[in-house]
């Protein structure tokens, strides 16, 4: 029996719905720039909160009702839980799914089983896909939550953790490709520390490397043309990941010759753990030609944990737009909604309020990033402050004709600068509210 039958297909409705089960702004076939709206946002639904969360929290037990759940683990019921979850996507109109590899299948007694368990759960999810056209943006594995990753697993100081973790990600890599995943993700889970006393870092961190050296090895082998992908995060579970941050990353991108092969999966409640703004994370990841993909969520600024709400501030989407349209989109990346329903969320229905309130943000972000750049009046303001570089010293700078000696005799025979031109914060702020 169909999980979501008393759920019609959402549509769009227009700005004036008051519709609660229909779309006022993503309507996927509209034009933006070019391109349609679905290309631009390449929504996403994340398997293991959309369809693993249960409510329970470290004060509480599960209290989210999910009919179609038998309360076992086994093999059948995550096959069912397929069927359902390509049904949810389907009425949502989203594209594309991510998952890890535990939240499809249960883990077994042994990594053969474990593997085995993948291959049940990917003949269906396979057969959905093809029925359906919804496509993988992304697999990854999950090595955090079994205790045998308690030190970390690239990172574990125990040699044989490493070893079962590379072959947790050969096997995850294997379905990604044969679903036709677009990119794999590595974010950090344990990847970090607690303490540095009982720490080498310098290992740990030379481990990494290894590890993601030795995945680009095994796509080789096994012809997987998918972008990686880190996802920074810089703290929970550890007090430090090694992954920060988007700089952290590209560093480390960088120290371990990684550069080529990786991007980075950037997620808002990360980047505000982190101490930065979103629209900073995607800026510097544009700048280093490493923007990904997103997890697309949002924290409580009064919390310090990561919260994984969905987003439906205008400012933050309008934001993440903006800087995604400056650096040429996202490519085979997506908008990922690394969301869970609050606890209290407790019915079917809230998955679709909360999805499509998400797509809809997005969708008015899109629009309003899209007129921003359309009027032109912000790009034209910052031109016209970076203008002396544009001709006479600082185009002579630019293209690498001066040293100390020269800029110190021609500052010598000019006496002065003189930057005394406004910022115009407030005024920017005016203006970008005008779009809003
Ligand atoms: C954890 C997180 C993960 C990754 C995938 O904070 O964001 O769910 O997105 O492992
Ligand atoms: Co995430």
């Amino acid at each position: 029996m169909a999980a979501f039958s008393d759920i019609p297909q959402i549509q769009f409705e227009g700005p004036d719905s008051d519709n609660p089960l229909a779309f006022r702004y993503y309507n996927p076939d509209e034009m933006i720039e070019g391109k349609s709206m679905k290309d631009h946002l390449r929504f996403s639904v994340v398997y293991w909160h959309t369809f693993r969360a249960n409510g329970s929290d470290p004060f509480g037990a599960p209290t989210l009702n999910r009919p179609w759940e038998d309360g076992t683990d086994s093999v059948e019921n995550a096959q069912n839980r397929v069927r359902v979850a390509f049904e949810f996507m389907e009425k949502l109109q989203a594209p594309f799914y991510a998952f890890h590899d535990r939240d499809i299948a249960p883990e077994g007694d042994s990594m053969a089983e474990s593997h085995d368990n993948l291959d049940k759960i990917a003949d269906v999810l396979e057969e959905e896909q093809k029925r359906t056209g919804i496509k993988l943006l992304w697999g990854t594995a999950n090595m955090f939550s079994n205790p045998r990753f308690m030190h970390g697993a690239a990172t574990s100081c125990n040699a044989d953790v490493f070893a079962f973790a590379a072959g947790q990600v050969k096997k995850a890599m294997e379905v990604t490709l044969r679903l036709g995943g677009e990119n794999y993700v590595f974010w950090g889970g344990r990847e970090g520390y607690m303490n540095l006393y009982n720490t080498d870092m310098k290992r740990e961190m030379d481990h990494l490397g290894q590890f993601l050296n030795m995945a680009v090895a095994y796509a080789d082998e096994i012809g997987f043309k998918g972008t990686f992908l880190i996802e920074p995060k810089p703290k929970e579970p550890t007090k430090h990941q090694y992954d920060s941050d988007a700089a952290a990353c590209i560093n480390f991108l960088r120290a371990y010759g990684l550069m080529d092969r990786f991007k980075l999966n950037i997620e808002t409640n990360h980047a505000t753990l982190a101490g930065h703004t979103m629209m900073h994370e995607l800026d510097y990841a544009g700048a280093q030609d490493c923007l990904g993909s997103i997890d697309a969520n949002t924290g409580d600024l009064l919390l310090g944990w990561d919260t994984d709400q969905f987003p439906t501030d205008i400012y933050l989407t309008t934001q993440c737009m903006m800087a995604i349209l400056k650096h040429g989109g996202l490519g085979d990346g997506g908008v990922n909604f690394d969301a869970k329903v609050r606890r209290e969320s407790i019915d079917p229905i809230d998955l679709f309020h909360a999805h499509i309130g998400g797509m809809d943000a997005f969708a008015r972000g899109l629009k309003i990033a899209a007129a921003i750049r359309a009027e032109g009046g912000l790009q034209q303001f910052v031109d016209e402050r970076y203008s002396s570089w544009d001709t006479g010293i600082g185009a002579q700078i630019e293209s690498g004709k001066h040293d100390f000696n020269s800029l110190s005799t021609y500052m010598l025979d000019k006496g002065e600068a003189d930057p005394n031109t406004s910022g115009r914060q407030e005024m920017l702020e005016n203006h970008i509210n005008r779009f809003i």
